[in-house]
Parts: C-alpha cells; structure tokens; sequence
C-alpha cells in the first residue's frame, strides 16, 4: 500500500532515536512526539515517521514497507544475510552514512588468555547477537567455530561459562573493561546510514528525498 506521504523509520527509544530526531528537525522536519506512538505525522511536509524497534527497520525497508529508515550498518549488514540466507528480498538503497551512532563489531576475549590471530579462536564457542557478520568473518579466515545466540549480556557470557569469546560491538571500549575482556579483532566498523527502498517513486515524492538529502548535506557539513 503506497501512500502518498513518505514514510520514515526510526528507532523509538535507544543510541540513535535522539541524534535522528534532532537531525530531522535541523532538516526542517516539524513534529512532536507523543507518549508511546507508533506514528507521527510531520506538521509542515508529507511525512510520517515510524517509530519502531532498531531491528525491525533493515525489513521494513527490504520489504518496501515504508520509504527511508535509519539504521545502524552493523544490523542493517546482520539483517541482510540473514535474509539472503533466507531467499528473502534483501535489497536497499544507502542514501548516506550519518555522523552518529559510530561503533566496531569486535571480537574479545579473557584478558588472561594469549591471542596470536584468528586461528586462535579454532573450535571456540563465541556469544553474539550477531551470528551472520560472525560467521562471515570466521568463514573469511577459514576458521571453525560454534555459536552461543545471545540478545542481551553478551558479555558477560564468558564468565557465566557459556563461551570462550564474545563478539559484540564496543563504543569506549569500558563495557569490555568492567568484562575482565579484551578486544583482539575488529569484524566491522559501523555508523548510522540513510537508506531508502528500491522501486519507483512518485514525482513528488522523489523531489521531497532530494530536497531533505539537500538539507542534511547543509547540516552535516555545518557541523564538522
Ligand atoms: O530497542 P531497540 O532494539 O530499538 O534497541 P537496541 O537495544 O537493539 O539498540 P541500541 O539502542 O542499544 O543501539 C542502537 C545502535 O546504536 C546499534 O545497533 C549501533 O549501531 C549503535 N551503537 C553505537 C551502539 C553502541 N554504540 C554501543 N556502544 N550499540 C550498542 N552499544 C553497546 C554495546 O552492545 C555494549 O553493550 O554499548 C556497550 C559497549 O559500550 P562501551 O562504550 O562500553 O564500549
Ligand atoms: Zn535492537
């Protein structure tokens, strides 16, 4: 069903929910947030934002639910092999890379433990909330290992006993710290990006993407 307004996806409540508010309001994107809403219509353009869990955004965007979203790339790129692993439709647009919402996907270990490469991690057992980016660098390296599926406290899975490693992402490195772990691989680096779905869009529409691109290029560029 093709509206007539742009659809947006952000992430509700979490690490980029703030800055992508702030930078659509700086884009002159007029709205107020109200209580627990899961749209919000924009007072002065044809534009409804869609406030939505981070891990829901990657789909509705390859399903060509809703028209832009933004999105972390370490679960944007952990979605889409997953749905390739699928054959599910995994195609999408990256419009631009934002100046929020930076991070790495690392690989940690004990402290105590030697690391001299990834054939280290031979026959290990690493906790991640993201499997497939896991396995695509391991499978890269040509290393074996197994897989502890964790959504929350991954690292603290060592200690618990459930896993040799962690593969989980790190901002100042103090989450790992407080672990008793250290960083020994960088799998990927990630910021937030502006994507968009494939397929046609109606003339208007199309014009509202590139005058709001326009503007978050002013923007960003105002700010470095
Ligand atoms: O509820 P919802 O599903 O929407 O949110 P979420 O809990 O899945 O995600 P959220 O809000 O925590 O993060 C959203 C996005 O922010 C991530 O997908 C990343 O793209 C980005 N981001 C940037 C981070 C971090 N920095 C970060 N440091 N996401 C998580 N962390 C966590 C990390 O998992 C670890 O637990 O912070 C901890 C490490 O931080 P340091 O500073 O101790 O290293
Ligand atoms: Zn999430």
């Amino acid at each position: 069903m093709q509206t007539q307004r742009l659809r947006i996806a952000i992430q509700k409540k979490g690490r980029l929910s703030k800055e992508c508010q702030e930078l659509l309001k700086r884009c002159g994107v007029k709205f107020t947030m109200v209580g627990e809403r899961l749209v919000v219509h924009a007072e002065n353009m044809p534009i409804d934002l869609l406030l939505v869990r981070d891990d829901d955004i990657p789909g509705l965007i390859m399903d060509g639910v809703v028209d832009l979203g933004v999105i972390g790339e370490n679960e944007l790129e952990e979605v889409c092999l997953e749905r390739i692993a699928r054959s599910e439709p995994a195609n999408y647009v990256k419009l631009r890379r934002l100046d929020f919402g930076g991070c790495r996907l690392s690989i940690a270990i004990n402290k105590g433990d030697t690391y001299n490469g990834p054939q280290d991690l031979q026959g290990k057992r690493i906790a991640t909330t993201y499997p497939q980016l896991v396995k695509r660098y391991m499978d890269e390296q040509g290393v074996q290992f197994s897989t502890c599926m964790l959504n929350g406290s991954v690292e603290v899975a060592p200690r618990a006993g459930l896993a040799d490693a962690i593969c989980d992402l790190v901002s100042t490195g103090a989450t790992l710290e407080a672990n008793g772990l250290k960083e020994v691989e960088v799998i990927l680096r990630s910021k937030a990006v502006l994507i968009q779905r494939t397929g046609d869009f109606c003339y208007d529409k199309q014009a509202l993407i590139n005058r709001l691109l326009t503007r978050m290029q002013g923007v960003i560029q105002a700010k470095e």
